[in-house]
């Protein structure tokens, strides 16, 4: 809240040496100070000594898909003060933040009220995560075959690629047991694949007929 008191107009440079000397010698004052002039022979002098205090919101949104838009910062934090309730200047200390990678980060943030009053620094981490589930192609599909015909590379026209991780075709899963070249009938053979964060593609299956020669 706003303490005050009264100074004489003829003590107003050891008022102002007394205020000086509680700001910068014992901390006590930590904002800019205003007189206002009662009368001819008093003034008062008024400061705003309160502590911001940050906290973090309820249902501040934390984690965020990559290549997002940074958070709306506003919304992440709470601030309570008593002798203020606008004016408010925020420092993030965001530097180290990348929305494109994947991770942890933290992001200091202070508030500083009208008067000039800092919070201590509220650090909010921001997780960066994939959700994005990679996709299989496969540019063969289904085929027939007669009996007898040798087994192909299974592998052979299918990619999967994942919007973070890129090209992770290497990864896929081939399931081909069930195949079998000699007899009639048909068969699948299906291919599955996870990205770095877990997150798995549809499976893709061909179905693989095998005919009488
Ligand atoms: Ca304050
Ligand atoms: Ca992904």
């Amino acid at each position: 809240m706003a303490e005050r008191f009264f100074a004489e107009y003829v003590g107003l440079v050891n008022a102002t040496v007394y205020m000086n000397d509680l700001i910068n010698n014992k901390g006590v004052v930590k904002s800019t100070i205003t007189t206002t002039p009662v009368n001819e022979k008093y003034l008062v002098v008024t400061y705003y000594n309160d502590i911001p205090v940050l906290t973090l919101a309820s249902g501040a949104v934390v984690e965020y898909e990559y290549g997002s838009d940074v958070p709306n910062w506003d919304t992440l934090t709470d601030v309570t003060d008593g002798d203020h309730s606008t004016g408010f200047t925020y420092d993030y200390v965001r530097s180290s933040l990348d929305m494109d990678t994947i991770g942890v980060y933290t992001v200091p943030v202070t508030v500083t009220d009208a008067s000039g009053n800092a919070s201590l620094p509220l650090a909010i981490e921001i997780t960066i995560v994939d959700t994005t589930v990679p996709v299989i192609t496969d540019a063969v599909g289904d085929t027939s075959y007669v009996t007898g015909t040798t087994e192909p590379n299974w592998a052979t026209g299918v990619t999967a690629l994942d919007g973070y991780d890129g090209n992770i075709t290497a990864n896929i899963v081939i399931t081909e047991t069930a195949v079998d070249m000699v007899t009639v009938g048909t068969f699948n053979v299906t291919y599955d694949v996870d990205d770095a964060s877990g997150n798995s593609a549809t499976t893709v299956t061909r179905t693989i007929t095998i005919t009488a020669t």
